[in-house]
């Protein structure tokens, strides 16, 4: 398999690992005990949340319409929603309004007037670095409408860019210190551009920057308290084994799942699906299913690669 194909692969199959495998570790006492109830398949696998199910929505909407169709996406969302994959409430209100044919931009206002900020566009946007798009232009714009079926608020916006220029700069193997100076761009909310800067200051700081990050940016269901951390995470264990990103990530407790989705997707986008645990692989829900998946998204994101290739070559 290609490096790039291996990438593709490591973004669906890190964000799955991640959702599973921090899934047990959501929420309160009474949300960890219905998981561990609900959290596996009748043939044992690790049952997937929101996170995975709303990230397979979405890649198999755009290789069905060849593209984003938001109309398409929004129906696709809705005819996948079950309470037990644990969408956050706002979510949940919007897919059902959804299911009742309520127009799109009616719905994303159900659950909160002013549109939500939960991580919920943010959790599945990785999935959008893996489409061919003209460019970083086009991948913004995209990241904005994807979300804003259900995340009406700016930075529900803000959260799915982050996470899918995150993305992209990983497959693009950016070294940290650019990754942060380039996820300044793009943001509308002054708050999450103020945080990637300090990010970065925190990332080259003295003392233990992984515990600070935790401490300064969170660990909660907002875009505002997760985003920043996930990449955060993803950045600084980049080097080391994916275990350890899951570890730190549930060592707090909070969206657990969610954040070590985003954070396995970044991750399995630097390292590749090859660097993933097997024994983490292998209980996951639907794997081949997964695979088959990042395998068509993959053939998509080589071919540009190869005719970009081809373009630059000396006639
Ligand atoms: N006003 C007040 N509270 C808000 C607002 C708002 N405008 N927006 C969000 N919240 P939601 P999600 C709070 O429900 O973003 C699942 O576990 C509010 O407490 O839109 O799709 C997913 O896996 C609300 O319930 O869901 C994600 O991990 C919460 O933010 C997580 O939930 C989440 O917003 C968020 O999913
Ligand atoms: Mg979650």
């Amino acid at each position: 398999m290609s490096d790039l194909g291996d990438q593709v692969k490591g973004v669906i199959l890190g964000l799955a690992a991640g959702d599973v495998h921090g899934a047990p570790f959501e929420g309160d006492f009474a949300a960890r005990t219905l998981w561990k109830f609900i959290g596996k398949t009748r043939s044992g696998e690790r049952r997937w949340t929101d996170d995975t199910q709303m990230s397979v929505d979405l890649a198999e909407s755009l290789l069905e319409c060849g593209g984003l169709d938001v109309e398409h996406l929004s129906q696709r969302f809705a005819a996948s929603y079950a309470w037990s994959r644990g969408y956050g409430p706002g979510a949940a209100k919007t897919l059902k309004a959804l299911k009742r044919g309520v127009p799109i931009k009616e719905a994303a206002r159900r659950g909160f007037p002013d549109g939500s900020w939960g991580n919920g566009g943010a959790m599945r946007a990785p999935i959008l670095a893996l489409w061919p798009w003209e460019n970083q232009r086009e991948l913004l714009r995209r990241s904005h409408e994807s979300a804003s079926i259900t995340h009406a608020h700016p930075e529900g916006q803000d959260g799915a860019w982050l996470l899918a220029h995150a993305t992209s700069l990983a497959l693009e193997h950016v070294d940290a210190s650019a990754v942060w100076l380039a996820l300044v761009e793009g943001l509308q909310s002054d708050a999450l551009h103020a945080q990637v800067i300090r990010a970065a200051e925190v990332f080259g700081g003295q003392g233990d920057p992984m515990a600070r990050a935790l401490d300064e940016f969170g660990t909660g269901m907002s875009v505002r308290t997760s985003c920043v951390t996930a990449i955060f995470a993803a950045l600084w264990f980049r080097d080391r084994a994916f275990g350890d990103l899951l570890k730190c990530l549930r060592s707090r407790g909070g969206d657990v799942d969610t954040l070590s989705a985003m954070a396995g997707a970044v991750w399995g986008g630097y390292r590749g699906a090859s660097a993933l645990p097997q024994k983490l692989l292998e209980p996951i829900e639907q794997r081949t299913h997964l695979e088959f998946i990042a395998d068509r998204l993959a053939a998509g994101m080589v071919n540009r690669q190869s005719h970009r290739g081809a373009r630059t070559e000396p006639t």
